[in-house]
């Protein structure tokens, strides 16, 4: 193939309209659209009305946890879980998760302690917890990341060797299984966001599951004032509520949940069948055994075997209207008001940056079809046939940070 066929080179980009990480799956509009007109008919939008409860029992019951509290989005959901459980001074959490999973706690003044990761998972190394506990230490947020479970028996068991809790930042991991039994139920809550870039999505939204009565009273009592009826407030608390437009895309978003696995998972068998032969490319794995969402799919670029780093690829991936992302660069620890501090005793994040410097998040969803998966595998292929003229061809010319939206 003629390096001239890249856009980077004069040819025209792969696809004209970009293909994103994060664009939404819609389900079915007719179901939502009937929802919406039934919503609007009985004039209740939003404090918890029947659309809310449906979606909390129907996630309950799919989770098999006793308790499913909806939130306003995964943020207000991971502190308010957290408050609840009484977190406080720090608490560690892997530096390789989205920010919110530490600002939530920054936000309440609870110190994030950043650990280091698996470097075959990317998930929370076990070990960390005990090498970074302190007195000081109240929890622990383990991230079951990019669409699959942590090693969650030996998490819960480091955690509890040192009284902490466990809040687990499950965003990811939707639908996912542990051991065969569903993600929900595990540490002493599970926090999901169903932001719109999430497989299963309710615009913005969030929820966390727990089975323990008293926590989940608790967090309904934060997310709504700390009201008990319409006078009487007996507790702190904020309005982290889901409304019932939102609850409406969220039952939309869990009837065709299958479907979106489904389909996630032959983009990401295409992905898997197209790298596999090119040497410096590796996907992070799935264990076939578990049930996962495969929402996201995670490519590790080994510049020493590819000849090209993987930010010159993501780059080059952007001209021709693939838009990768380097989800979680550059790391939390490498963001304020996380870098400015003096490092905690005992913190290594060297297979962290390591990740962080590897990983390429690639275009999933239904927005995105096997066909195009296969094409976005033959640009994969070009761009390494020609790793020194990409970088050279790059140098000329400026990044545009972001390709135009949707
Ligand atoms: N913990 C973890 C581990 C998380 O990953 C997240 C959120 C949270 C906690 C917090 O949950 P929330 O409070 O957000 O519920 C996105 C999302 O904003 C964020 O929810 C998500 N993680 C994170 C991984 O990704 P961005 O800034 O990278 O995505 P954004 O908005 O640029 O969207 C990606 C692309 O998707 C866009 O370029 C275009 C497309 N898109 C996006 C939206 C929103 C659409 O086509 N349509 C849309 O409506 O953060």
């Amino acid at each position: 193939m003629s390096i001239k066929r890249l856009a980077l080179f004069g040819g025209e980009p792969e696809f004209n309209r970009p293909l994103h990480v994060g664009t939404p799956n819609i389900g079915d509009t007719k179901r939502f659209l009937s929802r919406v007109e039934t919503l609007l008919n009985r004039r209740l939008l939003t404090n918890r009305g029947p659309l809310v409860r449906e979606l909390e029992q129907r996630v309950a019951e799919l989770l098999n946890v006793k308790h499913c509290v909806t939130m306003s989005n995964g943020t207000a959901a991971l502190e308010i879980a957290t408050r609840a459980l009484g977190f406080k001074g720090n608490a560690i959490v892997p530096a390789l998760t989205f920010v919110a999973t530490a600002h939530a706690l920054e936000w309440q003044r609870v110190r994030p302690i950043f650990a280091d990761i698996a470097p075959r998972t990317h998930h929370l190394d076990p070990r960390g917890i005990e090498r970074l506990a302190t007195s000081l230490t109240s929890g622990v947020i383990p991230v079951n990341l990019w669409g699959r479970t942590a090693d969650i028996d030996a998490v819960t068991r480091r955690a509890a060797n040192r009284g902490l809790a466990v809040v687990f930042d499950s965003s990811h991991a939707f639908g996912c299984t542990y051991k065969g039994k569903p993600v929900g139920g595990f540490g002493n809550a599970e926090v999901f966001s169903f932001h719109a870039t999430k497989f299963v999505n309710t615009f913005e939204g969030g929820a966390v599951t727990t089975n323990d009565d008293a926590l989940a009273e608790r967090m309904r009592l934060m997310q709504n004032f700390g009201f008990v009826d319409r006078d009487t407030v007996i507790h702190v608390g904020i309005n982290g509520k889901m409304n019932e437009l939102e609850a409406a895309m969220g039952l939309t978003s869990l009837e065709a949940m299958d479907d979106f696995i489904a389909h996630n998972h032959a983009n990401y068998c295409a992905y898997l069948e197209g790298v596999e032969d090119i040497d410096g490319l590796k996907l992070v794995e799935y264990d076939n055994s578990e049930r996962n969402n495969y929402q996201y799919v995670v490519l590790e670029v080994d510049e020493r075997a590819t000849g090209l780093h993987r930010d010159p690829l993501m780059q080059a991936l952007h001209s021709e209207g693939v838009d990768a992302r380097r989800y979680f660069y550059p790391g939390c620890h490498r963001m304020e008001p996380y870098q400015s501090r003096p490092k905690p005793k005992g913190q290594d994040l060297t297979l962290t940056e390591a990740a962080l410097s590897r990983v390429v998040t690639l275009p999933t969803g239904t927005a995105v079809t096997p066909g195009d998966i296969r094409r976005i595998v033959l640009l994969l292929q070009e761009l390494l046939e020609h790793p020194a003229d990409v970088v050279q061809r790059l140098a000329k010319q400026p990044h545009r940070a972001t390709l135009s939206s949707v």
